[in-house]
């Protein structure tokens, strides 16, 4: 029989979704395993990059359903959102229609893979029997305190038009369109994630399961900060103007302070300086200025002198007041103390306006002088320059100068955070809308919970022109007031996409209720998800969101743990080469070719560059799975992306790799084939003992091994690639034996049936049609998938016998088999008597022999 992965993986696939391979009964009293996969935005078809995040789940699910467990491994849709409509626009088409359309396309490469999922369980975000609940959960947020409006400067788009969130704005441009950002007054709504700052900081400490990477971006991401506030008072209106340092201990070398341009007292202290117009033109100019431009370090700083003063508020001293673009209201107070001898904004802002530098940290290593410095010293010191905290170490004196400050009731402790609260209102159509109606008479009113969902009209103008386009729609404005049941208008905005992603894991536990968002009982029981798979895109917020709304949902009472996510493993991305031309960007496969050995542009001659890239339709650097699956079939697919590399790591992508993974996968298919029948007879045979052939008893060894390297992997870190290795190492050595073993006594017959069997079970997780084929014509009855997992047995992995390569000269000549526990003279000895080695040092002088132990010998000899 051949290997014909196409006719056996339809039938799988088939036989499986029958049986509800992937069904799950979650009132069983199986231990329960929640297998959960990052659900995709439905914005284009799946490339074989996408592959790896299913793949790497597929084969964690099914190794946990060997392993006895209740596997719970569901998929949705994230189908709301920018990625949905921008795709839309470009497509012309409703963004219902290409969404709806994605959907059929992955679901079907997705079970084309082998991959299986819970498909009744299946959630789409865009649909109302879902968002009717993400609804509910913005009232519960708002019933609580913890959603609100308020007027903000914004990131504005002119681009999308649209608003957009601090982490889509890279480098003061639109992610998504390139443009330049602006700043816009609106009014919008928060969800309150700062409150829940300091826990979210200190529970991701606890989460041990989680890649330390990850965890460090969270805890940036929240930027807890432990300093003081402190009160400058205003020279001649008395107005404080409260400012806040993390380095209280350079407080005497503050030679002048600095705000916001924004800030709330700015139109008030320049009243009557007579530099109000100069002053007004400057915050004007501001802002305009996108704010991660001003928060980098190394922009030009930009400032003007506001014409008062303040007062020092531990020596007295009267320091300038200026605004610059570089202190920003969203931080701390929106107002700095400015220590040019001992911060590096400081000091360029000081030294481009002319401002005196006072050092205060001395540097042990090499006193510092004021006039000469170049930079600021940020480093550790001793106090100069400050009074009676003169010759303290600086560490020492900034708690005994904050004790100061708090006695003279001038400044106090105070901790600050980086994390700002949600901002989720998008002016965008293709979203959940916010569940909010504004009466004139009754003002704020939220949507009463029985008139959920709201739902998002079909026949609205969708693409952005400025203004959110549900306002567009007099049929969704108009409404009535829930309160007095006059006229009123609804709100017009839509929510984030990732509030639709923060609680999604919930649903699953109930995903077609229609009287609750989820069961409680149902998600206590189920919750925390057991292992969490996806891309490394989304390890800030789409994490921290979770985590704060999980956090919310249990605070309120409605469910019982406050973290969701128990292990979390981030893939790696599948990068492949793509071609690149100054002037032009990337080109595609036909707009390039071979010249004399070097890539060039077809059209220009131009050599183009070669770039590794992650896999995207923009770089042309896809590779689609349709084809690989036609010529090779799932598994070979599968094989290959696990074998790639290890999983958390990027890889590249190489068409030729495919083709050893399909290599291995019929030579298995053939070895176990041509042993069918011995296979049958012998594979529960007895194999304890000693008295076996030594081949007999290297396999066995070889057997056991792999169980447990396969094992530990996949109850490790998930190396899929050395656990693969080594089933191929396995099969090698099959190989190698057969012969032997096939001819040899029962014992062996019977170590060569297992250890065959054992291969397939051992590569059922990662290729399940043809270990599927295998395991039922070797008559066994029911899927692999609930045939307990192999396990082996210490005593077979001791190994009494080394196999020893033997170079000569550094190329291998030979081998021997030595005892385990053999001594480097006798290795040495053995070695040297050994008849092949002998005819390739004969008449020669060893020089050296170099022993790798219980691998190789190397003889140099001349
Ligand atoms: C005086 C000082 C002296 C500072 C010194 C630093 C070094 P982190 O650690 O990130 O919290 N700062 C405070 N509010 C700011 C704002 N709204 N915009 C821009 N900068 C602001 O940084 C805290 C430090 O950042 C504060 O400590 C303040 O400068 C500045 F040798 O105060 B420091
Ligand atoms: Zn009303």
């Amino acid at each position: 029989m051949e290997y014909k992965p196409l006719e056996i993986e339809q039938k799988w696939q088939k036989s499986w979704d029958e049986q509800g391979l992937f069904k799950v009964d979650t009132d069983s009293d199986k231990p329960k395993y929640y297998c959960l996969m990052m659900f995709p935005y439905p914005s284009a078809a799946l490339h074989v990059g996408h592959g790896r995040n299913y793949i790497i789940g597929d084969a964690v699910a099914r190794y946990k359903m060997t392993k006895g467990l209740n596997v719970l491994t569901p998929m949705g849709w994230d189908a709301f959102g920018l990625p949905a409509e921008n795709a839309a626009i470009r497509l012309n088409n409703h963004p219902k229609d290409n969404t709806f359309g994605n959907i059929e396309t992955m679901k079907r490469q997705m079970t084309a893979w082998g991959v299986g999922y819970d498909w009744d369980r299946e959630v789409t975000s865009c649909k109302p029997d879902y968002y009717k609940w993400t609804q509910w959960l913005f009232l519960e947020l708002y019933k609580n305190g913890l959603a609100y409006r308020k007027s903000a400067a914004v990131n504005w788009c002119p681009g999308c038009a649209t608003v957009l969130a601090n982490e889509q704005v890279i480098d003061g441009k639109c992610e998504r369109c390139s443009s330049i950002v602006e700043q816009k007054e609106l009014e919008q709504w928060f969800f309150k994630i700062t409150d829940y700052a300091e826990r979210l900081l200190t529970d991701v400490e606890k989460l041990d399961q989680w890649p330390e990477r990850v965890k460090l971006m969270q805890k940036n991401w929240i930027g807890k900060s432990i300093g003081c506030e402190l009160d400058f008072v205003e020279s001649e209106t008395g107005e404080i103007i409260k400012c806040f340092t993390t380095r209280v201990d350079t407080l005497y070398g503050a030679t002048f302070m600095v705000m916001a341009p924004e800030h709330p007292l700015v139109r008030k202290l320049v009243a009557g300086t007579g530099r109000e117009q100069e002053v007004m033109q400057f915050v004007r100019t501001v802002a305009r200025e996108d704010i991660s431009v001003r928060a980098a370090e190394d922009s030009e700083k930009k400032g003007i002198f506001t014409g008062k003063y303040a007062i020092n508020p531990i020596n007295g001293e009267k320091v300038a007041i200026y605004l610059a673009d570089y202190v920003l209201m969203e931080y701390g107070t929106g107002a700095v103390m400015a220590v040019p001898a001992h911060d590096q904004r400081d000091f360029d802002f000081a030294k481009k306006y002319d401002i005196p530098i006072r050092v205060v940290i001395q540097d042990p290593a090499q006193p510092l002088d004021a006039a000469t410095m170049t930079e600021a010293f940020v480093e550790d010191g001793t106090q100069v320059n400050s009074g009676r905290f003169d010759g303290l170490p600086n560490r020492e004196a900034m708690e005994k100068m904050a004790d100061y400050l708090e006695e003279i009731g001038n400044g106090r402790r105070t901790v600050n955070y980086r994390l700002r609260d949600w901002l989720i209102s998008r002016q965008r159509y293709w979203g959940a809308p916010i569940p909010v109606i504004y009466c004139d008479n009754c003002g704020l009113q939220p949507v009463p919970e029985s008139d959920l969902p709201v739902l998002l009209p079909d026949d609205v103008e969708f693409r952005p022109a400025g203004e959110s386009p549900l306002a567009t729609s007099e049929e969704f404005v108009h409404t009535t007031c829930p309160e007095c049941g006059g006229k009123a208008r609804r709100e017009t905005d839509t929510m984030d996409t990732f509030v639709d992603s923060s609680w999604y894991y919930l649903r699953y536990l109930s995903p077609h209720d229609d009287q609750k968002a989820f069961d409680s009982a149902t998600v206590n029981k189920w919750l925390p998800v057991d292992q969490y798979i996806g891309g490394i895109e989304h390890a800030i917020l789409h994490l921290l969101y979770s985590r704060f709304i999980t956090k919310v949902v249990c605070d309120l009472g409605h469910i019982g743990f406050d973290e969701p996510f128990k292990n979390l493993f981030t893939q790696g991305m599948i990068c492949r080469a793509a071609t690149y031309l100054d002037g032009l960007g990337y080109l595609t496969d036909n707009e390039v070719e071979q010249c004399e050995g070097t890539l060039v542009h077809k059209e220009t001659g131009k050599p183009v560059t070669v770039r590794m890239e992650k896999m995207s339709k923009s770089k042309f650097n896809v590779v689609s799975p349709d084809y690989l699956l036609q010529k090779y079939g799932a598994d070979t697919v599968r094989l290959y992306t696990l074998f790639i590399g290890p999983p958390e790591k990027d890889a590249e992508w190489n068409d030729s790799g495919v083709e050893g993974s399909f290599r291995f996968l019929k030579r298995l298919w053939a070895v176990v084939d041509r042993n069918h029948d011995l296979i049958k007879q012998f594979s529960n045979g007895d194999i304890s003992g000693s008295d076996l052939s030594p081949e007999a008893i290297e396999l066995r060894r070889m057997t056991h091994q792999t169980i447990k390297k396969v094992t530990g992997d996949m109850e490790g870190d998930f190396h899929f690639n050395t656990a693969i290795a080594a089933v191929m190492e396995q099969i090698n050595m099959v190989y190698a034996k057969e012969k032997a073993l096939n001819d040899g006594a029962e014992k062996s017959k019977a170590v060569l049936a297992h250890s065959l069997e054992t291969a397939v079970r051992l590569l059922s997780p990662f290729v399940p049609h043809v270990t599927e084929e295998l395991w039922q014509s070797l008559g066994h009855d029911g899927t692999i998938f609930h045939n307990p997992w192999p396990e082996y047995k210490e005593e077979y992995l001791v190994q009494d016998q080394l196999n020893i390569m033997i170079q000569v000269n550094g190329k291998l000549r030979s081998q021997v088999v030595v005892p385990a526990g053999i001594e480097q003279d006798a290795l040495k000895e053995t070695v040297l008597t050994d008849q092949k080695t002998q005819k390739f040092i004969a008449g020669k002088q060893i020089v050296k022999m170099i022993v790798v132990p219980q691998k190789l010998v190397n003889i140099v000899a001349r």
